[in-house]
């Protein structure tokens, strides 16, 4: 456990891939070993700078990872990605397309990708997700970028994952645009028409017209062109200008200190959903017999009404 441990803190990559499999396991055991490390290294936990990719599936969020990971790379970072796409369990597609997308990326040193777990206990998002985050941070990784689907997901789960949330979107107008949320586009800090190349330029040069407009809607204080761009990961231009904007933002929470703040709103919440997932399941051991007495009561025909219920709960 030691050796693991200090492989984790070598940037070890797979040493870290172990830490994460004892996180993302669905034994208890198993998770404490994960967050005992944690707890031990809590100090390091305001470290990295973390940035959720968020899109419908095809948009275009693990060539977009791949191409602002190497860009950042070049720039002495180092990188860890993760990624949550409940869609890639169903389509084998994704997961390789995550794999074969980020193949320029994956090659890199200093460099740690892990793909979506196969199995997902909270319809889409592992609970422990947020605490492969701080694996990452302890470990050293300069930047984390989290593959999110942001469709299915709730908004507020992808916002409390991040520093910065980035939401790429389809170069195509009107309402066939995105199939995404009022709530998502609202707690978006970048948008990113993807794919503006090619024969998509023109419908994304419009798009973000009309995004501009929307948002400008949505956030009347927002600075426009520091916020929105079109963007194509295959020409890659202007990386730097997206890049540059990002930093201004993250410098800017910095400074007026609401970057520290909003991380400790997102430790209350996860802590909050961790408290809560652990009281049901204390309740559920403790209270099994009752609860079957209950459920073979209806399997004899009777009716269970909400009083039964709440009775044999708090009794
Ligand atoms: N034309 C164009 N196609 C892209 C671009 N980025 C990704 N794609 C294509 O879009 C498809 C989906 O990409 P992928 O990164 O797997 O999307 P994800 O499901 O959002 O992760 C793939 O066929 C990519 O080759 C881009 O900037 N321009
Ligand atoms: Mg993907």
């Amino acid at each position: 456990m030691e050796k693991l441990e200090e492989g984790v803190l070598n940037k070890n990559i797979a040493a870290l891939a172990r830490m994460v499999t004892f996180n993302e396991s669905t034994r208890l055991e198993d998770n404490i070993i994960a967050d005992r490390f944690i707890e031990q290294h809590q100090e390091k936990l305001d470290n990295s700078i973390v940035l959720s990719i968020s899109g419908i599936p095809g948009v275009g969020k693990s060539s977009f990872i791949e191409a602002l990971g190497v860009y950042l790379h070049s720039l002495g970072c180092s990188i860890a990605v993760f990624s949550i796409d409940p869609s890639s369990e169903l389509t084998q597609g994704s997961i390789l397309g995550d794999k074969t997308r980020m193949t320029e990326l994956s090659s890199l040193d200093h460099v740690f990708i892990r793909p979506s777990p196969t199995s997902n206990r909270l319809g889409g998002l592992g609970i422990n997700t947020h605490k492969n985050i701080e694996l990452a941070k302890i470990a050293g990784y300069d930047i984390i970028l989290v593959e999110t689907v942001g469709v299915g997901q709730s908004e507020t789960i992808v916002k409390n994952l991040c520093d910065a949330f980035i939401l790429l979107l389809m170069p195509a107008s009107g309402d066939e645009l995105q199939g995404i949320k009022k709530g998502i586009m609202e707690v978006a800090d970048f948008y990113i028409i993807h794919k503006a190349d090619g024969e998509l330029l023109n419908a994304a040069k419009l798009s973000k017209k009309e995004i501009e407009n929307s948002v400008h809607l949505l956030k009347s204080n927002l600075n426009i062109s520091e916020s929105i761009f079109a963007f194509s990961s295959v020409e890659k231009l202007g990386l730097d200008i997206i890049w540059k904007s990002i930093m201004k933002f993250i410098d800017t929470k910095k400074g007026n200190k609401t970057f520290y703040a909003t991380r400790i709103q997102q430790r209350i919440h996860w802590f909050k959903e961790t408290y809560e997932r652990m009281m049901l399941m204390h309740y559920l051991e403790k209270g099994k017999e009752k609860y079957k007495v209950l459920e073979d009561e209806i399997k004899a025909g009777k009716y269970i009404s909400l009083n039964e219920i709440q009775e044999n709960i708090t009794n």
